[in-house]
C-alpha cells in the first residue's frame, strides 16, 4: 500500500473525470478527486499506460515512404519504420506540406483530424492541428460534426433547435430526481457513457440522481437489447426490443393515444407545426397501413397489448422521453430523434420541468448539468480559406471517391482529391467503420502524417509519426462547459523518452514554413494558458466573483466557476410564452413536420419522421445483430494497454457477450474462442455467455486495438475482437450522413483454427536508413 502522504500530489483532469496523481520516479499513482460521489474507474488504466513500450518513443518514417516518395501505397500498416532525428524528420514534414500546398492547393490536405485527445484545453490536439494548418497552409479541407451525434446534431435544429440548446440546456439530473414520473429511456441511459465528458467533470452524479428519483416513485423504462444499459439504481424495467426498432415502438405507442384520445391535441395545436400530416401516416391513411401497437409488435419483439398499456400509462403523468446518441449512430438515425420529440409532444409534455424531450440524457456527462455562466478557456484557430468539408464519418469516401458529389442537409457539395493527411489526437483506425476499406482509402494518399502518443493502427498506416506528450507530461487546463470547477493541470512526469508537445511540434514547423510569429503570438506554451485562462479571469471579475489571477489558480490547483440557472433552456422558455420566445425552427415552433426537409427531396429522410427500413438487416448467412457499443473499461480505444482495460480482456481478447440460447445453438460455451464474420470481415473474441443481451444480439465493445492479419477464407481477420472490422461504412442518411457504427449484422461461429499471436502493443518493425 503506498503511504499517500510521502507523495508529491498533483491537480490534474481527463475526459473521465479529475483527479490527482503522483510520480514516484518510477511508478504513477492516481487518485479520485476527493469531491467526486461516483468516480470513474478509468483513471486507473493511467499507471500502466505512461511507460508502456508501446508508446511513441522518437520521430519514426515509413520505409517505403523513405524509399520511394510520397505516393499511392497500400503497403500501409505492414511497412517497417526508420527512426530520424527530430530536425530531419520536421524538415521532411515542412517539405511535404509545402510541396502539397504548391502544387495542389490547400484543398488537397486534409485537417479534419477527428478525436477526443486529451482534456486540457490548450494541448487540444485538434485545435493545435487546426490552427497549425490554417496559419501555414491558409485552411485545409475540415470535417463537420461528431461520430457521436452525426444525425442529431443535423436534424435537431430542424425540429427543435440546436444541438447544444437541447441537448446541453435541457432537464437536469436534479430535476429528474424532483420531478419526473416516468423516463423513458430509448437506449439506456448507461453510467459508462455518462460518466465521460470532453474536458472531464469533477462530480459523476448521475447514479445518484436515478437512485433519488426511484426512490421517489419515478418509474424508469430501458429500451435496449441491453440490459447493462440502465445502472440497478434507476430499478428500471428492461424491454428487450429488436435493435433498430424504437422508431416501430415510438409510433405503436403514439397510435394507441392518438385512436383511444388520450393525445394532448391542445398542446400539438399550440406547441407543433406539421401535425395533421404526420396524423396521417401515423393512422394509415395515404399508405393503407396503421402504425398500431400490433404493427409494431412483430417490427420490435414486445407484445401488442404491452406497448398498448404501456401507452395508456402514460397521459396525466410527468413523462421525459430520453433519446440516446446510440440509437441514431444507425442508418436512418435520424428518425428515432425526431420521432422521440414527437412522441414527447403528442404526451404534451415539451418544455415541463422534468418531462418532454431529452436528447441524449445519459450519453454523455455533459447533458442534464447546468452550463457554466462563465466561457472556460479555448485556443483560437484562425480561419479557414477553404470551403470543402466532409460530414466526419465520410472520410473514406472522401479518400475513394475524389470529384464524386454527395448530398448534405438540402444541398449537393463535391468531394476534393485529398493528397495528405494530417491526424493529431484521434484514431480512425478505432473510431471509422468497415476498417479494411478506411485501409485502402488511406493507401491512395501521397502522405499521412500522425502525432501519437503510442503506436495505434492509426500510426502504424501513417508514413511520418511524430511522439507526442501524453496528458500527464505536460501543463494544461482542464474545463468542461457543464462543470464548474476549472482544473489547473499541473505536469506530473517527464515527457517520455523523445515525444514532444503537439504545440512544440507545430511551432518548430511553423519556422520552417515561415509562420512562426502568427501561430505562437510569441508565447510559450506556459503563456499561452496565461492567456487564455485571462478570459475566464476577466468573466468572473465583470460578474462581481473573486477572479484570482493566473498564479493563484495555478497554486490552488482549481476554482469553481458559477453556473447559468437550471432554467430547462429554450424548451421551457418556448412553453412559457410560444409567441415571445419562438423556437429557432421553420415555424417557431415543434417541427413535427418540415415543409424544408420535404423540398430536399432525399427519401433517406423524408419530410416527417417515420419508420425506415434496415437495407442491411439479419438474414440466414448473417442471421445476428451486432451492437459494438461505447467500452467500460477505457474511453473509445485510449489507453487500450492499461490495467483496467486489460483486466476487461480475457486471453488477449475483447468480450463478446451472447445469449445463452444463440449460444447452444451454436456449440458455443463459456471462454470459448469465437469467430464474428459477415462479407465485410471477422473477428475474434472471447464468447461471454449473458441472459442480459436480447436473443438474437451480440454485443462486442469497440475499442480493442485493431491487429488484422489475412484470413484463410480471404476475409480481413482482426485477432483481437475490434468490431469495426465489420461495421458499414455508410451515412445515416443523405440529409446528415452520420457515423452508422452502432449496428450491424454477423454470424458467429466457435474458433477451432490456429490463433495468430496479438501483435497489436508491439511496436512495428523498425527498419534501417535505406
Ligand atoms: P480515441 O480512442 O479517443 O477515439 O474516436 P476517437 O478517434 O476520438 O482517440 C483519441 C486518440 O488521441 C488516441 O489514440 C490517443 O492516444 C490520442 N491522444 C490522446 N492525447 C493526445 C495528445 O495530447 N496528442 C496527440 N497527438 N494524441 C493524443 C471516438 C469515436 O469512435 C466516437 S467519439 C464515437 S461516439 C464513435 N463510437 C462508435 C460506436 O459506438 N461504434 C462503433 N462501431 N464505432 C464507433 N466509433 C466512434
Amino acid at each position: 500500500m503506498t503511504d499517500d502522504t510521502a507523495l508529491q500530489w498533483h491537480p490534474h483532469s481527463a475526459h473521465w473525470g479529475v483527479f490527482r496523481a503522483a510520480w514516484d520516479g518510477t511508478a504513477l499513482h492516481v487518485r479520485p478527486h476527493p469531491g467526486d460521489p461516483d468516480p470513474n474507474p478509468i483513471i486507473d488504466n493511467l499507471p500502466a499506460a505512461v511507460r508502456h513500450p508501446v508508446r511513441v518513443a522518437r520521430p519514426m518514417v515509413r520505409r517505403g515512404w523513405l524509399e520511394r516518395g510520397p505516393g499511392p501505397d497500400d503497403r500501409r500498416g505492414r511497412d517497417a519504420f526508420v527512426a530520424l532525428p527530430w530536425p530531419e524528420v520536421l524538415d521532411r514534414v515542412a517539405d511535404e506540406l509545402r510541396r502539397v500546398r504548391d502544387r495542389h492547393g490547400a484543398e488537397a490536405v486534409f485537417g479534419g483530424s477527428y478525436g477526443w485527445s486529451s482534456a486540457g484545453r490548450f494541448h487540444h490536439a485538434q485545435s493545435q492541428v487546426h490552427r497549425f494548418l490554417n496559419m501555414a497552409l491558409g485552411g485545409y479541407v475540415r470535417s463537420v460534426n461528431s461520430y457521436s451525434a452525426g444525425a442529431s446534431a443535423v436534424i435537431l435544429p430542424h425540429i427543435l433547435g440546436s444541438f447544444d440548446e437541447v441537448a446541453r440546456r435541457n432537464v437536469t439530473w436534479e430535476r429528474i430526481a424532483s420531478d419526473s414520473e416516468v423516463v423513458l429511456a430509448f437506449g439506456g441511459m448507461a453510467l459508462k457513457n455518462a460518466r465521460v465528458a470532453s474536458g472531464g467533470v469533477s462530480r459523476h452524479v448521475e447514479r445518484d440522481a436515478m437512485r433519488r428519483a426511484a426512490a421517489r416513485g419515478c418509474r424508469f423504462v430501458s429500451f435496449s437489447p441491453l440490459r447493462s444499459d440502465m445502472p440497478e439504481e434507476a430499478r428500471a424495467e428492461w424491454w428487450a426490443l429488436r435493435p433498430r426498432s424504437d422508431v416501430a415502438l415510438m409510433l405503436g405507442l403514439m397510435h394507441t393515444l392518438v385512436t383511444e384520445g388520450l393525445h394532448d391535441r391542445e398542446a400539438l395545436a399550440r406547441f407543433c407545426d406539421g401535425w395533421p400530416v404526420f396524423e396521417r401516416y401515423l393512422l394509415g391513411h395515404d399508405d393503407g397501413q396503421p402504425k398500431s401497437a400490433a404493427w409494431a409488435a412483430p417490427i420490435c419483439g414486445i407484445e401488442a397489448g404491452r406497448i398498448a398499456a404501456l401507452a395508456r400509462s402514460l397521459p396525466g403523468r410527468r413523462v421525459l422521453i430520453a433519446v440516446s446518441h446510440s440509437l441514431q449512430r444507425a442508418e436512418h438515425g435520424e428518425q428515432p430523434v425526431w420521432m422521440g420529440a414527437v412522441l414527447a409532444a403528442v404526451l404534451g409534455q415539451i418544455g415541463l420541468p422534468g418531462a418532454g424531450f431529452a436528447y441524449a440524457l445519459g450519453t454523455l456527462g455533459h447533458y442534464g448539468r447546468c452550463s457554466n455562466a462563465v466561457p472556460s478557456p479555448a485556443l483560437p484557430q484562425g480561419a479557414n480559406g477553404v470551403p470543402a468539408f466532409i460530414p466526419v464519418a465520410r472520410i473514406a469516401d472522401l479518400l475513394l471517391h475524389p470529384g464524386e458529389t454527395f448530398r448534405y442537409d438540402g444541398a449537393t457539395h463535391r468531394y476534393p482529391h485529398i493528397r495528405l493527411a494530417y491526424w493529431a489526437g484521434g484514431n480512425p483506425f478505432h473510431h471509422h467503420q468497415d476498417l479494411p476499406r478506411l485501409a485502402r482509402a488511406f493507401a491512395t494518399l501521397d502522405t499521412l502524417i500522425v502525432h501519437e502518443i503510442a503506436w495505434t493502427a492509426t500510426a502504424r498506416h501513417a508514413d511520418i509519426v511524430l511522439p507526442a506528450t501524453m496528458t500527464l507530461e505536460r501543463e494544461d487546463i482542464g474545463a468542461a462547459p457543464t462543470d464548474p470547477l476549472m482544473v489547473a493541470m499541473h505536469r506530473v512526469l517527464p515527457p517520455h523518452a523523445e515525444a514532444r508537445d503537439d504545440y512544440a511540434i507545430f511551432s518548430d514547423l511553423a519556422e520552417r514554413l515561415g509562420v512562426h510569429a502568427a501561430f505562437t503570438e510569441g508565447r510559450s506554451a506556459r503563456q499561452w494558458l496565461q492567456h487564455l485562462y485571462e478570459r475566464t479571469r476577466r468573466a468572473l471579475a465583470e460578474r462581481g466573483l473573486e477572479a484570482p489571477d493566473f498564479e493563484t489558480f495555478w497554486a490552488r490547483g482549481e476554482i469553481t466557476l458559477p453556473q447559468l440557472p437550471d432554467d430547462g433552456g429554450i424548451l421551457a422558455a418556448f412553453r412559457a410564452a410560444p409567441d415571445e420566445r419562438p423556437l429557432p425552427t421553420e415555424s417557431g415552433k415543434v417541427q413535427i413536420h418540415s415543409p424544408r426537409i420535404a423540398g430536399f427531396g432525399d427519401a433517406s429522410c423524408p419530410g416527417h419522421p417515420a419508420w425506415l427500413p434496415p437495407t442491411e438487416a439479419p438474414d440466414d448467412a448473417h442471421p445476428l445483430w451486432l451492437v459494438a457499443n461505447q467500452p467500460t473499461d477505457k474511453l473509445h480505444s485510449q489507453l487500450d494497454y492499461g490495467a483496467l482495460s486489460q483486466a476487461g480482456q480475457r486471453d488477449g481478447l475483447e468480450r463478446c457477450r451472447i445469449h445463452p440460447a444463440d449460444a447452444a445453438a451454436r456449440g458455443i460455451a463459456e471462454r470459448d474462442v469465437v469467430r464474428l464474420f459477415n462479407h465485410r470481415g471477422a473477428c475474434l473474441a472471447s464468447a461471454v455467455l449473458d441472459d442480459g443481451v436480447a436473443p438474437g444480439v451480440v454485443q462486442l465493445p469497440t475499442g480493442a486495438w485493431y491487429d488484422p492479419v489475412d484470413g484463410d477464407d480471404g476475409r480481413i481477420t482482426c485477432v483481437h475482437g475490434n468490431p469495426n472490422v465489420l461495421t458499414r461504412d455508410l451515412g445515416t442518411s443523405a440529409l446528415a450522413q452520420g457515423c452508422t457504427g452502432q449496428l450491424t449484422t454477423v454470424q458467429v461461429e466457435r474458433h477451432t483454427g490456429a490463433r495468430p499471436p496479438l501483435r497489436a502493443y508491439d511496436p512495428p518493425p523498425a527498419a534501417a536508413r535505406p
